[in-house]
Order: structure tokens, then C-alpha cells, then sequence
């Protein structure tokens, strides 16, 4: 039977070339690829999915989770970048950023805006490894309509619809990115469903790093909750400062968030006990529709991970999460082992449907 999730799907991903990822200031080859959203569309194709195009939606979608500063500054950076000579001298063919806000600077002042692209890149990127290039802005902005139409299917009736989202999104705040990700295509949808249906609205982040955006973004509302499971931080992963059991939401939404952070190694069986947890959590806390942030680098194998989830793992966790009987927005996020990440899509996706 031809898989039956709808998966919203753009070719603008490709404008999107980051090229490299500046690692201890050593540019290394990188591992968010074009290459790995192609080899989910040629599996998702050959199990028979019916592919849509993303509708373009307008700007205030995006702010609804996004500072007005960090979308102004995105959609310019690039030609900044290359009008102030950067290209040329000292030759760098990719905005990276040299200096960054460290909150210790300041006793409490605000941060001015850098008056140099240069030195404006670490005004909102929270790393160096997350490189814009001339279509970064555009694959970013195609990507987040790609969510934004998965949450319109589903709040149009359909009960699931898969957004193939590269550049992924999770790890952006509010106010800054990083983490190869440019817009949080998942808040966005979950913004989007609870504009367009009402009621409490679930994230649940099963990618391999901590869901460090959502958390930021939503930490004190309570109407969206947020989980997330990944290796932890403690043990030296990546965003190595936060992902911590205990970090629960504050003012209004104090249990509202929750982490699961799992050791090095983890498999399948405590990796799906965690994700039932999540799952009935955010059913008894009276969520009406769910956002899956589905990152498949908890595979192992998985090159920027030490999780040992294997496809049927994943699999599982598709029923697990269609058995909520929640509406559901399937966001695409990491997941880097090229000759692996479209069948452990396949078999998220293949689970969820056998558990509708
Ligand atoms: C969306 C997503 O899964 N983002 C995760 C990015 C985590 N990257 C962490 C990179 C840490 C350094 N990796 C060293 C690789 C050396 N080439
Ligand atoms: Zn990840």
C-alpha cells in the first residue's frame, strides 16, 4: 500500500549550500547536505507518498515565534556580506561570525547593533558552524513555508502531514540560530496550528540534540508544550549548555516543558520509553495537536551522534505517536548518515501510519 502521509516537498531546499561548518575554527566539511532531504524524497517516493509544493505564507508567521531583528537580519546578510567586500577581502565566500554579545560584556546594557557585517554575524548566530550563503535565506524561508503548509493540511482535516524541512530548524531561539538551522520550522507550525485551530499545542522532539528553540521560545507559555529527548548535554553533547532534566518552563508555564536526556549508547528500548513518556505527558497536560520535530540522527551511525535507535526503534516511535490520536505536523530536523536517513524516515513515517 502506498504510504498515506502527504509530504510537503521543495526543490528550493537545494539553494541552500552551506558548504562547510567552521568547527574549532578549523573549516570542516560539514554534514548538512543537500544530498540527505534527496535521499529522503527517493525513499518516500518509492514507498508510493504523494508529494505537495509548499504555499507561500506571509512574514507575520514567522514572527510569531521570530524577533523581527534576527528575520531582518537573515534575509539581508548574505548581500551585506558580499557588499562590504568580505568575498573578496579577506575572502571568505560564506557569512561566519568573529565576535559575539557574550552576555558578561554588558552589566545589564543592551547590546548595540553592529554597525559591521562582519561583527553583526555573531550578533545572531550562536555558533560557527552554521554558514549563510547566497540562498541560504530563500531554502530557509521555503523550508519554513514547507511547515506551515503541513499544519494547513492538518488543520484543514488531514490527520498527519510530513514537511521535508532542510535547512532543519530546531535549535533557533527567538532571537538567534545555529546549529545548522536558520527558522524554527517546527515552532512555526505549532504557532500556526494553535492560530489556526486553538487549544494546547505539543512539540515533541525526537532528534538526536536537545530541542533547544522550542524550549527558549515557548519556555513561559503555557499553551504550547514542549519535550524533548536526545543524548545529554552533561556528557559533552551538542548544545552542550542546556537540555538538562529540570529545565520545566517558568512564570505561567512552569511544567510546561520537559527534558529527557539519555546517555551515550542509548537503543531503542529506554530511547522509546522516553518518547511514550513524552507522548502521554503531553496528552495528560491536554494537548489537542502534536508537532513531531523528527530528526533521525539518533540512528546508530549517525555521524554527529552516539544514540543506537535502529529503523524498527523508529518505527516504533511512528505508533507510539500516531496512538496519541492527536493531529499531527511531522517536521523534518537532523539525521546525517546519508546511505540511512531515507529509510529511517520511511519507517518513522510507516510506523505513524500503522498506528492511525
Ligand atoms: C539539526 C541538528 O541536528 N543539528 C545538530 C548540529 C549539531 N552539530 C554539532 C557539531 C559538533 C561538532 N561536530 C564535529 C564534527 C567534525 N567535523
Ligand atoms: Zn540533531
Amino acid at each position: 500500500m502506498d504510504l498515506p502521509i502527504p509530504v510537503i516537498w521543495t526543490d528550493r531546499h537545494r539553494d541552500h549550500q552551506p558548504g562547510a561548518e567552521i568547527w574549532v575554527g578549523v573549516r570542516t566539511p560539514g554534514t548538512e547536505l543537500p544530498e540527505r532531504a534527496e535521499r529522503i524524497r527517493e525513499a518516500l517516493l518509492g514507498a508510493g507518498a504523494s508529494f505537495v509544493e509548499p504555499s507561500a505564507h506571509p512574514g507575520d508567521c514567522l514572527l510569531r515565534v521570530h524577533d523581527a531583528a534576527l528575520l531582518g537580519y537573515l534575509g539581508s546578510a548574505w548581500e551585506n556580506w558580499q557588499a562590504a567586500g568580505l568575498t573578496e577581502d579577506p575572502g571568505q565566500d560564506r557569512v561566519v561570525p568573529y565576535i559575539f554579545p557574550h552576555p558578561g560584556l554588558f552589566a545589564g546594557l543592551t547590546p548595540a547593533i553592529a554597525a559591521a557585517p562582519s561583527a553583526r554575524a555573531g550578533q545572531f548566530a550562536f555558533d560557527t558552524m552554521t554558514l549563510i550563503g547566497p540562498g541560504t535565506w530563500d531554502a530557509a524561508r521555503a523550508a519554513a513555508d514547507a511547515a506551515l503548509s503541513a499544519a494547513d493540511l492538518v488543520a484543514d482535516g488531514t490527520r498527519v502531514a510530513y514537511a521535508c524541512t532542510r535547512p532543519p530548524g530546531h535549535h533557533v531561539t527567538r532571537s538567534c540560530f545555529g546549529g545548522s538551522c536558520y527558522l524554527n520550522n517546527a515552532a512555526i507550525a505549532a504557532a500556526h496550528l494553535r492560530d489556526l485551530r486553538g487549544g494546547r499545542v505539543a512539540i515533541i522532539d525526537i532528534d538526536a540534540h536537545h530541542g533547544n528553540g522550542a524550549q527558549e521560545i515557548f519556555y513561559e507559555d503555557p499553551e504550547v508544550l514542549t519535550a524533548s529527548i536526545h543524548v545529554d548535554p552533561g556528557q559533552g553533547w551538542f548544545p552542550h549548555f542546556l537540555g538538562f532534566a529540570g529545565e520545566d518552563g517558568a512564570g505561567a508555564a512552569v511544567g510546561a516543558n520537559r527534558n529527557m536526556p539519555l546517555a551515550p549508547g542509548t537503543g531503542d528500548e529506554p530511547w522509546l520509553e522516553a518518547v511514550s513518556a513524552a507522548g502521554e505527558w503531553a496528552r495528560e497536560a491536554g494537548a489537542g495537536s502534536l508537532v513531531v520535530a523528527l530528526g533521525v540522527d539518533a540512528a546508530g551511525g549517525d555521524p554527529e551522534s552516539p544514540l543506537e535507535v535502529t529503523a524498527d526503534g523508529y518505527r516504533a516511535a511512528g505508533r507510539v505517536l500516531a496512538n496519541l490520536g492527536l493531529p499531527t505536523v511531522i517536521v523534518q530536523e537532523g539525521g546525517y548518515r546519508l546511505a540511512t536517513v531515507g529509510e529511517l524516515v520511511l519507517a518513522t513515517l510507516t510506523g505513524f501510519s500503522e498506528g492511525l
